[in-house]
């Protein structure tokens, strides 16, 4: 039996709304989605947001200085030239309230919000065998029904919070960056405490510093940070940039990550300190993922060559901190590669660690005992503080699906079929689940690709796969469980030619405790993954099972 309050296999079908797809999740995938499954196929579709607005990743992600980490006019939708023409960034990567307007602004010029539920949540979604249908539950007692349930639930939407002992009695304001209040943190006059320093702390650490009275730093792995460069655009800049649309897009669509690079050479092993130097600096001065991307092609395949890059962030950081104790500390050793977790882009980060109000605290080597009524404890010391920031990151890919109670044939839960790891063919659906698509789902290159190309690059296929099924009076489809298993071994082999899944990161699970250990993410690049998944699809979708 379920544990679930409600039997949805019993309720009647007149009780359930009935839909063709229902989507989760309004975020640039969900709005997507949405749009093309009821505008272009004329379907009958329903989307379910547990936000109370449209924005995903950009409505819980309000903490200061959250912004994006490619440039606006490529971390953007491209499937509407209209819409590339109305739409001006005021900065090369723009804050999060500019995306979340951007995505509000979308939401509005196609029309998307009467189709959302808002403040609603999905609980669970069953796939009833025979008439081949979802059966979903959402957490306002509605119930639906549909032929295709597309989870667009967000690889990055699960805010991690570590169970660290005594914080249920922490008596001062608690707050975690990837659930930040909307109203905003007052932080004058404030001890602030963050703990964690990736990509979000990167961003947040150099704000509160200012704005705080106090703020210590936990830091377990020190970041690999480089600096942004962010700049405002003008409106000349703004105007090359939609003259120069169509060719910005086939740049991005034709490169490994989805964001061009241009100046990226082959090895930097092949060539001299004083090359590398060279051109290490210029990336430095470029900014954003400029010498994580765009340096030396090798720097993330082979360790000595990844050595390098190291070495010239760490001279770096030696560089802008002024305290040499502070600056080895915040320098990451060895085994941590640079680059095998995305590069975090900073503003006057380690400028941060000069202020007298700043203490880094290496948890690593003095590590967290408890959190206390007034602070917390590690085994070396005592800390009190007023506010405590949780800036520890996602439970990354399977954790807002796993979060609904997700069965397929013979009531089999998508938790205990990914028991071991997940299990996709090209990261969009899963064998035993038919008629389930995910977005930028783990097997996929999701967050190695820019996030809205790939998003597009889904969508589009999900919805020329739905569109060919209801064309050819298709039941259902799901992955071939042999295909599934070619694809995650490939997945593997692509992987392990890299340094990326050596990193102890959330890529790999590494992050969560008793998580399976696996690489989750398509290493071959955005235009060869294309190109399978549009060869499956002019193959009458080969892989895959349609009944
Ligand atoms: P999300 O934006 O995460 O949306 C998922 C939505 O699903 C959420 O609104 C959530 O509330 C909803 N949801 C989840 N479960 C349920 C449920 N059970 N019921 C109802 N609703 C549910 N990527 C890049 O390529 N470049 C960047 O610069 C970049 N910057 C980032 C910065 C931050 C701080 C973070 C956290 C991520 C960043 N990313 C970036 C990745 C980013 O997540 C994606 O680019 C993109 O926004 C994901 O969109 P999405 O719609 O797939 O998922
Ligand atoms: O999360 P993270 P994030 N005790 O997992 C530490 C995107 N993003 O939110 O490394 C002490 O990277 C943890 O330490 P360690 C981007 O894709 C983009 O920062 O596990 N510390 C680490 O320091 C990014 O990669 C932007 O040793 C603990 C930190 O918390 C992804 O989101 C901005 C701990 C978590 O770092 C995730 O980034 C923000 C514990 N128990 C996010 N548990 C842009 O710039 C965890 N930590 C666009």
């Amino acid at each position: 039996m379920t544990e679930h309050p409600e039997n949805t296999e019993n309720a009647s079908s007149e009780s359930r709304i009935n839909v063709d797809a229902l989507v989760v999740g309004a975020g640039f995938s969900g709005l997507y989605m949405l749009h093309l499954l009821r505008d272009r196929l004329n379907l009958k579709v329903g989307l379910i947001e547990a936000a109370p607005s449209v924005g995903g990743t950009w409505y819980w992600n309000c903490y200061p200085g959250a912004r994006c980490d490619i440039p606006s006019y490529h971390y953007s939708y491209s499937f509407s030239e209209e819409l590339q023409q109305e739409w001006s960034w005021s900065e090369k990567y723009a804050a999060q309230p500019e995306i979340l307007e951007y995505l509000n602004y979308v939401a509005k010029k196609f029309d998307l919000a009467k189709n959302i539920t808002f403040n609603c949540r999905v609980l669970s979604a069953h796939f009833i065998e025979g008439p081949n249908r979802w059966h979903i539950k959402t957490d306002d007692g509605k119930q639906y029904e549909a032929k295709y349930f597309i989870p667009a639930v967000g690889t990055l939407s699960d805010a991690n919070v570590p169970e660290i002992p005594g914080q249920q009695a922490f008596e001062g304001e608690c707050y975690v960056t990837g659930r930040w209040p909307q109203e905003g943190v007052n932080f004058t006059n404030k001890r602030v405490a963050v703990i964690g320093t990736g990509a979000t702390a990167v961003q947040v650490i150099p704000l509160i510093a200012k704005e705080a009275d106090h703020l210590t730093v936990f830091q377990r792995t020190p970041a690999w940070a480089a600096p942004l460069q962010n700049k405002p655009l003008t409106e000349k800049d703004n105007e090359e940039i939609k003259e120069n649309y169509s060719a910005l897009r086939n740049q991005a669509w034709n490169s490994f990550g989805g964001v061009p690079f241009p100046n990226a050479r082959a090895s930097a092993l092949a060539e001299s300190q004083a090359q590398r130097a060279e051109h290490y600096e210029s990336c430095w001065q470029e900014g954003g993922f400029s010498l994580w991307l765009g340096s030396y092609q090798d720097i993330l395949f082979d360790e000595k060559a990844n050595e390098t890059a190291a070495e010239f962030v760490r001279a770096k950081i030696r560089e802008r901190v002024e305290d040499p104790s502070i600056a080895e500390k915040l320098c990451p050793p060895e085994d941590v590669y640079y680059g095998a977790k995305r590069q975090p882009c900073e503003t006057g980060y380690y400028e941060a660690f000069n202020r007298s109000n700043v203490t880094l605290v290496d948890v690593k080597q003095t590590p967290i005992q408890e959190i206390t009524p007034t602070g917390l404890r590690t085994t070396r010391e005592t800390y009190n503080f007023d506010v405590l920031i949780y800036a520890t990151g996602f439970d990354a890919f399977t954790g807002a699906l796993f979060r609904m109670d997700i069965r397929g044939r013979d009531g089999q839960r998508l938790k205990d079929q990914w028991a071991a790891g997940p299990r996709t063919l090209y990261g969009l659906a899963t064998h035993g689940f038919p008629n389930m698509f995910t977005i930028t789902g783990p097997q996929s290159p999701s967050v190695l690709f820019n996030m809205p190309l790939g998003i597009e690059m889904h969508c589009d296929w999900i919805a020329d796969c739905i569109d060919y099924m209801e064309k050819n009076d298709v039941g259902s489809i799901e992955p071939d469980k042999a295909k599934e298993d070619e694809w995650i071994a490939h997945v593997k082999e692509v992987a392990d030619t890299t340094l990326l899944p050596k990193a102890s990161s959330w890529y790999s699970g590494a992050n969560i405790p008793g998580k399976p250990q696996i690489f989750m993410v398509y290493l071959g690049g955005g235009p060869r993954y294309q190109e399978i998944i549009e060869n499956s699809a002019r193959n009458g979708y080969k892989g895959f099972l349609l009944e």
